[in-house]
């Protein structure tokens, strides 16, 4: 681990404040951060104070000024460069990932892959920052729409994705021209500066204007500099329900604009015709794949009466495969939770499923022993619940099934959809008209809505977020780029006269 923290630029002690060229250490309190695969301290870094807030908000909207006059694509040219930076850093960013936030190392590769893919779809973006001509009503004049960058983007970021969300945002930011100052996770603080640290030597060798890609370290009260700050148009986060609600409102207090992904209690629907070949490891993988620590984590498992003995039986058969231990091991199919505050989190949903009367098919437990000295690891479960249990209405951040039983496909859509969130779900079936049914705008209520594949997983190339409680922003892929800019209507008069829009005369 020594030599890959080396190569990240990762010292004992860090500057956690950045403009991308310039790092210093910050005033604010020292942050440390712990492994919870091992229980020991990677490293600390100095989180920021009011003062290195201002100087690096100040310094990006400095930036802004010089980068929106940078051709989009020569902009998209630098994230290619990143890109490849990137490539060259999979394995060892994979790493630190998977050894500061405890997702498997297969996992933590999957999440730079992400950021490569993202930066490829922003380099073709760069070119293809389209908006509309239309036809105007009158005569020898022309009308059509303009996408204006927009200004200094904030990004607070999870610990579950600590460097691939911060890289959907940033990548399509700056080839709209934006600037962006970086939240991370005060859980994964290390993270984010190996990723300023890996794209450094681009922005330098491309004369990018300091600023461009700044970093902030701190907690929540940087969020909520970044969610008052009238000198930041748009703020884009990501985490729990509670903190959207929130940045939301403290935006849009002052009529910013805020992209929010929030939590998800994501579901997938068992049909009687699901092939379990294919549905069983779809389950596994959405319940347990990053501890159940996704947003879009499969919670719920809402599996019809005729199959219901057999997908009980099947999952059990999988659960008592699953090796939970060591990330970093790619034998281990499932790590650690965050901190030991989730593992009080998973402690107490399971008190709770028990006093509203579930039973667990498969047992929960805190694991203990060699390997587990950290107390973050625990044993993914499944409750056997009733919908109407109030507990089956909450997010919880563990790898928790709740397994319920359907009689017929529209009861189903109806259990997906009664609950507050509204991020991701799935269906497992052959039969085309439950297919279309769930699809259609009888069907999920999610922004994602899949066919015989997980909740979780999805590709960069989709718009990715969810509707009620999820917070109904849209990131990455398709035209989520639109949220990055300021649309300009422009309408131009190349004749000798000055005819009036709706046919009003107006006679001097
Ligand atoms: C998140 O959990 O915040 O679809 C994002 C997925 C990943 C992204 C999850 N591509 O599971």
């Amino acid at each position: 681990m020594k030599d890959i923290l080396d190569k990240l630029g990762i010292k004992s002690v860090n500057a956690g404040q950045s403009t991308g060229q310039e790092s210093w250490e910050g005033s604010g309190s020292v942050l440390e951060s712990y492994s919870p695969v091992d229980g020991k301290l990677i490293a600390s870094v100095r989180e920021a104070s009011r003062e290195d807030y201002d100087r690096i908000i100040e310094k990006a909207t400095e930036a802004f000024a010089e980068w929106r006059l940078v051709p989009a694509p020569k902009r998209g040219e630098v994230v290619r460069q990143i890109g490849e930076q990137l490539r060259s850093y999979k394995r060892e960013l994979g790493t630190l990932v998977s050894y500061e936030m405890g997702k498997s190392l297969q996992e933590g590769m999957g999440e730079v892959q992400e950021m490569i893919d993202i930066c490829d779809f922003a380099v073709g973006l760069s070119r293809q920052l389209y908006g509309l001509t239309m036809h105007s009503e009158r005569p020898l004049h022309r009308m059509y729409e303009q996408w204006h960058p927009l200004g200094v983007v904030g990004i607070i970021s999870a610990f579950n994705f600590p460097v691939a969300v911060w890289s959907w945002n940033s990548m399509l930011a700056w080839v709209c021209g934006d600037v962006c100052v970086w939240k991370a996770s005060e859980k994964a603080p290390l993270s984010s500066l190996a990723c300023q640290h890996i794209i450094r030597e681009v922005l330098i060798k491309n004369e990018v204007p300091e600023g461009v890609s700044c970093l902030v370290t701190g907690g929540r009260e940087v969020g909520v500099w970044l969610a008052e700050d009238t000198r930041v148009p748009l703020v884009s986060a990501t985490g729990s329900t509670r903190m959207g609600k929130a940045v939301g409102e403290a935006v849009g207090r002052r009529l910013g604009r805020s992209l929010l992904e929030l939590g998800g209690n994501n579901a997938i629907i068992v049909a009687p015709s699901a092939d379990l070949n294919v549905a069983i490891p779809g389950i596994v993988f959405g319940a347990v794949g990053t501890a159940g620590q996704r947003c879009t984590s499969a919670r719920r498992l809402i599996v019809h009466e005729s199959i219901y003995d057999e997908v009980k039986q099947r999952l059990t058969k999988a659960y008592a495969q699953l090796r939970i231990g060591n990330p970093l091991d790619e034998g281990n199919h499932v790590g650690p939770l965050i901190d030991k505050q989730a593992v009080e989190g998973y402690l107490a949903t399971v008190e709770e499923i028990r006093k509203e009367g579930g039973t667990f098919l498969v047992v929960p437990k805190v694991l203990e022993g060699v390997g587990y000295e950290s107390g973050c690891y625990v044993a993914p479960c499944i409750a056997e619940v009733a919908e109407q249990y109030p507990i089956v209405q909450h997010e919880t951040f563990a790898p928790i099934l709740y397994l319920m039983k359907y009689s017929t496909i529209e009861e189903a859509i109806e259990i997906q959809n009664g609950v507050p969130q509204g991020l991701s779900s799935a269906l497992f079936s052959l039969d085309m008209r439950e297919s279309e049914l769930f699809l259609s705008h009888a069907g999920s209520d999610c922004g994602i809505a899949n066919v015989n594949i997980g909740t979780s997983g999805a590709e960069i190339g989709g718009a990715f977020g969810g509707e009620k409680d999820s917070g109904g922003g849209r990131e990455s892929g398709s035209d989520a780029w639109r949220a990055y800019m300021r649309r300009q209507t422009n309408t131009l008069n190349f004749g000798n006269a000055l005819p009036l829009a709706q046919g009003i005369k107006f006679e001097l």
